[in-house]
């Protein structure tokens, strides 16, 4: 067997039960064969491939808290430490009840390429918690913060690890966590990103990955002829990512038909409102069906399905999976011709084959969501520099890195004769920078 089998068997035995770190690795592991095949023994030698799939560090502990009626509960917290060859640590939080080593391993992973791409001195990183903060107070949610930071505060730091918001982790859970951070290390640093304007936020960062999807397709379609105006968008999700990604699509001149949550999806054949689906998320913090009830020709429907209305642009923007082949079938069915993963992983591997196999211009969230952590890096930049640069300064970088991204990927599949082929674009560029760090930096 050649060694990426060998390592990807390794991991299959070892790894058994993390399901999403062995779905991760296969992707990333199978599309840099050629590049690992050009000089196998050198990598061989170096266990090069064995230590970029092994974190160089995981804390798992205990989060204690309780409850608004005096109970007692116990949450178990993860940092996965993956990889610092290129910069500190960087990565979100999740706070979801199907977090597990295995989800925040492929997300940790994912994120250490994604990094790359985004050219900034940034490694990789994740974290998170099984707590769901869905129905609690805003005490409740604090105490949990809190709890969380006192554990996480002592391996993370300006120049060690920055962590950020993912899926239920947003401002006012960043904003509780930076508090208990500064207050038991005595420093005001950026730890954190992703915080609040009146302490060392970054003008853009809330509207960073949904306007960096579009802006990454923006000019992907522009190299294949084309632009957003006048395109039906499908949008999964109704979080930070699915509403900034409405927000640009919407100002670019397209028209986005749905958005959904954990419960149900929205079909609003007049276009979604955006100032009333950031009341009903942002504000009131309700369900898409609320949404609905208040606009007369949407349609709700109960559960998944949402991949069957019509579009030109598809952009899963909730979580990883939602996407499977039967959804990619009726996508290619209907004339589908981009699709972009807002969201980690959203797109199982059989549906990014068949979109592959049937043309559609297909790119991978490590490339098209990098927008969000970029942001964050500069966000560490103004910090470090005690700055605030204004919305504008921040936004253009922000498109510059964007399109920056769709180069680096188009031109690595291009390199290795697989033009188009932006999965594979996407873990060579990002590959190529950190086995290049690695190797210099010796067996560490
Ligand atoms: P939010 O918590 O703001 O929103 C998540 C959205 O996805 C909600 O609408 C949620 O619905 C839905 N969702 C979550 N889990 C599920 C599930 N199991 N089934 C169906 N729907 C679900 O998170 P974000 O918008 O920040 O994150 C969305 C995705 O984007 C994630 O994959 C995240 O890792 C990725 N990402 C986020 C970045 C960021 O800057 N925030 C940067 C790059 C990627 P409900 O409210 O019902 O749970
Ligand atoms: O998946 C991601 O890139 C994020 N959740 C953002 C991470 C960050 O550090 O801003």
């Amino acid at each position: 067997m050649g060694y990426i089998d060998d390592v990807l068997a390794f991991h299959r035995r070892r790894d058994f039960n993390e399901s999403e770190f062995l779905q991760a690795l296969d992707e990333v592991l199978n599309s840099i064969r050629p590049v690992i095949e050009k000089d196998e023994d050198t990598y061989r030698d170096l266990a090069l491939l064995e230590r970029l799939t092994e974190p160089e560090r995981i804390l798992r502990f205990r989060v204690p808290w309780i409850d608004d009626n005096g109970k007692v509960h116990v949450n178990r917290g993860y940092r996965v430490q993956f990889n610092s060859a290129i910069g500190p640590y960087k990565g979100g939080l999740r706070l979801h009840p199907s977090v597990n080593l295995g989800v925040i391993k492929f997300l940790g992973f994912e994120q250490i390429f994604k990094n790359s791409l985004t050219g900034l001195p940034i490694g990789g990183g994740k974290g998170g918690s099984d707590f769901d903060p869905k129905g609690k107070s805003n005490r409740e949610i604090m105490m949990f913060c809190q709890s969380f930071m006192t554990e996480l505060c002592k391996i993370i730091g300006e120049n060690i690890d920055v962590p950020a918001g993912d899926i239920g982790t947003g401002a006012r859970e960043i904003g509780y966590m930076f508090g208990q951070y500064k207050r038991i290390c005595g420093r005001y640093e950026g730890a954190l990103t992703g915080k609040g304007m009146s302490f060392g936020g970054s003008l853009t960062r809330r509207e960073a990955t949904g306007y960096g999807l579009l802006y990454l397709v923006e000019e992907m379609l522009r190299c294949h002829g084309q632009d957003m105006e006048g395109k039906t968008v499908c949008v999964s999700g109704a979080g930070n990512v699915a509403i900034y990604a409405v927000e640009k699509a919407q100002q670019m001149g397209a028209k986005v038909l749905t958005v959904s949550d954990s419960t149900g999806w929205v079909y609003d054949p007049d276009g979604i409102d955006l100032d009333l689906i950031k009341q009903v998320k942002e504000v009131e913090g309700g369900r898409v069906a609320d949404y609905a009830a208040r606009r007369p020709r949407a349609e709700y429907h109960e559960g998944r399905g949402l991949w069957i209305t019509p579009c030109e642009i598809a952009l899963p923007c909730a979580t990883q999976n939602e996407l499977t082949l039967e959804d990619a079938e009726h996508l290619v069915q209907n004339g589908v011709v981009a699709v972009a993963e807002g969201a980690n992983m959203p797109t199982t591997q059989e549906a990014t084959k068949y979109f592959q196999q049937h043309g559609v211009l297909f790119v991978p969230g490590k490339a098209a969501n990098a927008g969000g952590v970029a942001t964050s890096a500069l966000e560490m930049t103004q910090n470090s520099a005690h700055v605030y640069w204004p919305f504008e300064k921040v936004d253009r970088r922000l498109q510059t890195i964007m399109v920056n991204i769709f180069h680096s990927i188009d031109d690595a599949s291009r390199r290795y004769g697989m033009e188009g082929n932006y999965v594979a674009g996407a873990n060579i560029a990002g590959f190529e920078k950190v086995a290049d760090a690695m190797m210099a930096q010796g067996i560490v």
